[in-house]
């Protein structure tokens, strides 16, 4: 098409498009967290050798670069060692390394390192959303539960000690697992705090709401104890992009006997994604003082997160799952968990990648819609 044909200069507006205005809302942000984690990395790691031009790098790496250097916690936030001092920020990533829960392959105890490893690769900057998360929001690693591999009830007894604590002392918890059974005690740790009912919004494509599996709790049951808390009511429990061949009957005969709302991948299909999350989201909310997210990595197709236990053809493309997530943590949200990511199976690290964007995504939205961090303390 030569220059004399195409439409006008006039035909596309180029200010319309989310990028460009993001450019300026990030523009708008600013810097001084950034410009503080530079001095404090040339505080603590030396000025650069006298060849390095630029002044803003030490000699030894002590902040968010290199990517690959260093020793990582989430994002490489502060290491919240003495737990007594959680208090003081507004995020708490906790790890749960569980995997005693699996019923196929186990593997998702490396799945914190996992994502605290992928997770150096980012900044905390971000265009789509036009959040900084280092700038807007205090986030710390508080480092992991003390599981006891061989025993899944004490385990669990240990991750709701740990989640309550977290949750008493007012932050928002994001635990990232281990295997699925963890969803239990954290969501028995949130619910007896919450005097009003809660809702659960679980991506999965396994519907993990039978009463037992081997004669224990395992990573198939965490729904149907959930949904037993006097708070927790099963009415309120989306469960979306359940399917597939596996482990499902006596799961599928639970949720038909409490009506549970289950979302299949055609169902998704038919939908579209949007419509799809609006749904689960008006039925989640419904009559609840607050909304859980639970994110079980394996929702994603198997060719896209093949690090996972139980992996399952035929699920959301990540940016599916991105979009979805975002959709519901614009309504807000009071924690989550991202589960199943089994690093020994993975390739390329996509799966573990795809679990530390489900949690910036969420943090992102949460900051961007005034629900954490400094935009709600203003609008609070
Ligand atoms: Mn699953």
């Amino acid at each position: 098409m030569s220059k004399a044909q195409r439409p006008s200069d006039e035909g596309f507006d180029r200010t319309q498009l989310q990028g460009v205005k993001n450019l300026d809302l990030l523009a708008a942000i600013p810097t001084n967290v950034e410009e503080e984690a530079v001095a404090r990395g040339i505080a603590l790691g030396l000025d650069a050798a006298e060849s390095i031009n630029d002044r803003r790098i030490s000699t030894f790496s002590r902040g968010a670069q290199p990517a690959f250097a260093g020793i990582n916690t989430f994002l490489k936030a502060p290491y919240c060692e003495d737990i007594h001092d959680v208090g003081n920020y507004d995020v708490a990533i906790l790890g749960e390394p569980f995997d005693m829960g699996t019923t196929y392959r186990s593997g998702c105890r490396f799945g914190p390192q996992a994502v605290r490893r992928i997770s150096a690769l980012y900044d905390s900057y971000n265009l789509d959303m036009a959040v900084d998360l280092a700038q807007e929001l205090s986030i710390c690693d508080a480092g992991d539960v003390f599981v006891i591999p061989s025993n899944i009830e004490k385990s669990f007894d240990q991750m709701d000690r740990a989640v309550s604590y977290i949750i008493n002392e007012g932050v928002f918890p994001v635990m990232v697992g281990g295997d699925h059974s963890i969803a239990y005690p954290n969501i028995r740790a949130i619910a007896r705090q919450t005097e009003g009912n809660i809702g659960v919004i679980h991506f999965d494509r396994h519907i993990d709401i039978q009463e037992s599996d081997m004669d224990e709790r395992m990573h198939t049951t965490h729904f149907f104890h959930a949904t037993n808390l006097p708070n927790v009511p099963a009415k309120n429990l989306v469960q979306i992009g359940i399917g597939g061949w596996y482990g499902s009957r006596p799961g599928l005969k639970v949720a038909r006997d409490r009506e549970t709302t289950v979302m299949t991948m055609g169902d998704i299909e038919n939908l579209g994604i949007d419509k799809a999350v609006d749904a689960a989201l008006e039925i989640a909310w419904k009559g609840v003082e607050k909304v859980y997210l639970s994110f079980d990595i394996d929702v994603v197709d198997g060719g896209m997160a093949p690090g996972t236990g139980s992996p399952e053809p035929g699920g959301l493309l990540p940016r599916e799952a991105l979009r979805a997530l975002s959709r519901v943590a614009q309504e807000g949200i009071c924690g989550m968990e991202v589960v199943e990511i089994a690093p020994p199976y993975d390739t390329s690290d996509s799966t573990a990648q795809l679990g530390c964007r489900a949690i910036m995504d969420v943090l992102g939205t949460l900051v961007a819609n005034g629900h954490l961090g400094s935009r709600a303390a203003k609008q609070g």
